[in-house]
């Protein structure tokens, strides 16, 4: 395909050209006038116009990277965690103050109709947020990039607290209609499933395969705008929605049993129906494996027919492409594209096992064994027994290659195979993605330093050269300058704007640090960031928080690993020592302490410990003494959303995983940047940031890795903690004799007990140290000034931790591709 620029018609970028479009659009496209559209009509019609401003940006980017045919970048997900997408549009297209100006004048306020957006929450956590900073940096820079994942109906649940358990709600975020997304059924591709394969000769006489399958649905794409900060670019995500086949339905329904029909379809339909809401912890679910098959199989028919010349010759795939694997997840696409070069190109084996291997890059996003994906032989045979087939083969032939290079050290092969036999035969989609991916690469240093020595060494011993790191980033687009205004607008008047592309220039703001004058006023714009947070919390939960106390953030997934328990521990403590009278309230630093925490709906003890939190903030909240200095808040439902109004207020970061547990973590980075400082372990990537920020800005506690490991090796005894431990013993013995839950003593004895008898995750032995440290806070605390100047080091010293520095990183060291031209802006 050749196009030249393409003819688009361009609106206005001012104040009245805006109105102009805004009225067609609340007219024509919304079919109402004014004075009778609700707050969703107007809020629609504002979506359509600021996407027709992108439009052009859109097309233009798309017609050049047709005519330029770069080396692109895929970036294979099953989680993109988008968030709202107004407000990015707005900054993205310099629309901002026009949109609000020229709303005004019609009467209609911008942030109302902000404030209507549902967030698109297609993912689980950071792994699916840092899929979308990725794509974001990825336009920013004009990095001729895709990123293909699943339009799920239903993304992650909404969570309401029940009794202070939580449960479930599906999220239907696509309800009340989509403004940002365009469908192209026209371009609907067919995926198979099932069935079996067969031998054949073809007419040259040689011996093929081809897969026969049961089963098929139809992929249709659709396309979301992925706005460069004002570069004139525009780069696509393409998601997959499933549907039933015409051919299918019809043969159904020539039986003449509609019923059948509609149910075949509903079937087909299923695959992009529901978000997994797992974080970390897989569950082998068969649907899960039609999803990553659905979604990759679709990906790469549409970049080889639709994104590539005709006639292009498929040997050359690597110098066009580069598929980067999110986790294991998108693994499946590997033999996928096996089976596209031999079974339908003709390839020969080793050809075709040439150009993959340079196709593909994974990065892994874990150090738990339990996360690592395996799917069970027999169901990937019954569901892609072509599949299985070319993964023996892979197996086989890298078997021999390690039995060769090992001098047939065969339990060295058996560690290494991708199928694993027990305890059931599996495939290790971790070693697939290793043996097969031109480079492996962890998320922050100590990660990729423990992937390498601890969870993939012998692939590492095997394949020096294809393990490297890259740290993860965070887009300052959404979450310094749009996140917070006021930040932005203090950093701008000091240092201009050029840090929100270049976000190193945050080390101009250094000397400030110094300056009291700027420390006044960036106290100013956190006291501001927590009125905000005030306003939020009280009409969305109806929670109240003092501005004035110190803000003490702990948000992000329920899991054991990431310790939400040894935070509760920590007021609990302080709890018993302030109704014990060994403390006096007027030497407590007051604070809030906030959490915000989703569990994956079928773990059990993650729903425990929420339970556990809110039953505790209950008991404090409602004490006259002890709620004077602390209160706790767990608002319902923490999302994309409501992280861009706490992470500004923040004062205290949390980062408490156990070391050796958190990959990286991007939540750390977030709060360090917006001026939080951190109290925080020696895990992932909180080892950069204090190397950045400084030991005296950063409030370390805990044991290293080697020392976790040691003491897990040597037999940890948590017991031991609590026997020795006066004031762990006493905040233990509250919770276990029922303080927090009216008396009775069964309602928490799991957590209890788990605590005591298991703690895999060494809560107890970090408890002092915990502590410590936190006393250490509150000394820091007491005085502001300090306390200010650490928080503007924080800032000017975490400009590293921007994902255009994360994809610069990956351009250099995995991708090679290059940015286009910026376009004119
Ligand atoms: C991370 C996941 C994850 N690591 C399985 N692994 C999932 C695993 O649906 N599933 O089955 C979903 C997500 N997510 C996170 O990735 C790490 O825990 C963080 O430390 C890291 O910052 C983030 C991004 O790299």
């Amino acid at each position: 395909m050749t196009e030249s620029t393409p003819l688009i018609a361009t609106p206005e970028h001012s104040v009245e050209g805006f109105v102009r479009e805004y009225l067609r659009e609340l007219n024509f496209s919304q079919g109402t006038v004014l004075e009778r559209a609700s707050v969703n009509d107007k809020y629609l019609a504002l979506a359509r116009t600021v996407r027709h401003y992108l439009m052009a940006r859109w097309m233009r980017t798309t017609a050049d990277q047709i005519r330029t045919q770069p080396k692109a970048v895929a970036y294979l997900s099953a989680e993109f965690l988008l968030g709202r997408q107004l407000d990015n549009a707005l900054i993205a297209s310099d629309l901002e103050s026009i949109a609000r100006e020229g709303l005004a004048s019609l009467g209609v306020d911008l942030d109302e109709l902000r404030e209507e957006e549902i967030e698109p929450g297609l993912g689980n956590g950071g792994l699916g947020r840092l899929a979308a900073c990725f794509i974001d940096s990825l336009a920013t820079m004009s990095v001729p990039a895709i990123g293909y994942g699943i339009r799920y109906e239903y993304g992650i649940f909404r969570q309401t607290f029940v009794d202070g358990r939580q449960v479930e709600e599906p999220d239907n975020w696509l309800d009340r209609g989509s403004p940002w997304e365009f469908a192209h059924p026209e371009h609907e591709v067919t995926v198979s499933f099932g069935g079996h394969t067969e031998k054949y000769t073809d007419p040259s006489g040689r011996e093929r395969t081809r897969w026969v399958p049961g089963w098929q649905v139809l992929g249709v794409p659709y396309n979301y705008m992925v706005p460069g900060y004002r570069n004139g670019r525009v780069n696509t995500l393409r998601l997959w929605s499933a549907r039933a086949t015409h051919a299918f339905d019809l043969k159904i329904f020539n039986y003449g049993d509609y019923a059948e029909a509609v149910r075949a379809q509903t079937f087909a339909e299923n695959i992009s129906k529901v978000l997994y809401p797992e974080d970390s912890t897989p569950q082998g679910k068969e649907l899960r494996l039609q999803q990553q098959y659905f979604f990759v199989a679709c990906s790469l028919r549409d970049f080889i027919d639709q994104l590539l010349p005709e006639g292009f010759d498929l040997h050359r795939l690597p110098e066009r492409i580069v598929f980067q694997l999110n986790d294991t997840h998108p693994v499946i696409a590997i033999p996928e594209l096996m089976r596209i070069l031999v079974d339908e190109q003709g390839f020969e084996w080793d050809e075709a096992w040439d150009v993959t291997r340079r196709c593909f890059a994974y990065t892994c996003h874990t150090l738990l064994p339990e996360a690592l994906e395996v799917w069970p032989v027999e169901l990937m045979g019954r569901l892609l027994p072509r599949h299985l087939e070319i993964i023996y083969r892979i197996n086989d032939d890298f078997l021999d290659e390690v039995r060769e290079s090992s001098g047939g050290d065969e339990l060295l092969v058996r560690r290494m195979s991708i199928i694993a036999e027990h305890p059931e035969r599996a495939v290790r989609m971790a070693y697939l993605a290793t043996v097969a991916g031109a480079k492996v690469n962890g998320v922050a240093e100590l990660h990729s330093q423990l992937l390498r020595d601890k969870v993939l060494t012998d692939f590492a011993d095997h394949f020096p050269e294809k393990f490297t790191n890259v740290t993860n980033g965070v887009t300052p687009r959404r979450f310094l300058r749009l996140a917070n205004p006021g930040l932005s607008a203090l950093i701008t008047e000091a240092i201009g704007d050029g840090w929100v592309t270049d976000l190193d220039r945050l080390r101009e703001l250094e000397p400030l640090a110094d300056d009291a004058e700027f420390r006044r006023r960036f106290r100013e714009v956190k006291a501001a960031n927590k009125d905000r947070l005030v306003r939020l919390l009280a009409t969305r939960d109806g929670i109240d928080v003092d501005p004035g106390t110190m803000l003490d953030v702990m948000v992000k997934r329920l899991h054991e690993y990431k310790r939400q328990l040894l935070k509760l521990l920590h007021v609990v403590t302080l709890y018993d020592r302030i109704t014990s009278g060994e403390l006096a309230v007027e030497d407590v630093t007051p604070r809030t302490v906030v959490f915000g925490a989703k569990a994956a709906p079928g773990y059990r003890m993650a729903k425990e410990i929420i339970a556990l939190i809110n039953h505790v903030g209950a008991v404090v909240n409602a004490h006259p003494e002890v709620s004077r200095v602390l209160r706790v808040a767990f608002p319902a439902n923490y999302n994309v959303t409501v992280a861009e109004t706490l992470v500004p207020a923040a004062d205290l970061s949390e980062q408490i995983s156990l070391a050796g547990k958190e990959a990286s973590g991007t939540g750390n980075m977030k709060f360090a940047l917006n001026g939080a400082l951190t109290i925080g372990t020696d895990d992932g990537a909180n080892v950069e940031i204090r190397q950045l920020v400084g030991d005296e800005h950063f409030f370390l506690f805990g044991l290293t890795e080697p020392e976790a490991s040691a003491m897990q090796e040597a037999g940890y005894r948590p017991s031991s903690y609590y026997e020795e431990n006066a004031s762990l013993r006493r905040a233990i013995d509250l919770i276990a004799k029922g303080t927090f839950s009216g008396g009775d003593p069964a309602t928490f004895a799991p957590v209890v007990s788990n605590l005591l008898d298991e703690d895999r995750f060494m809560v107890l032995a970090d408890y002092q140290s915990y502590l410590d440290a936190q006393e250490r806070v509150e000394a820091a605390y007491a005085d502001p000034d300090a306390w200010s100047r650490s928080a503007v080091l924080n800032v000017a010293r975490t400009g590293f931790f921007s994902s255009d520095r994360s994809m610069r990183d990956y351009l250099d060291r995995i991708w090679h591709a290059e940015p286009l031209p910026a376009n004119g802006e």
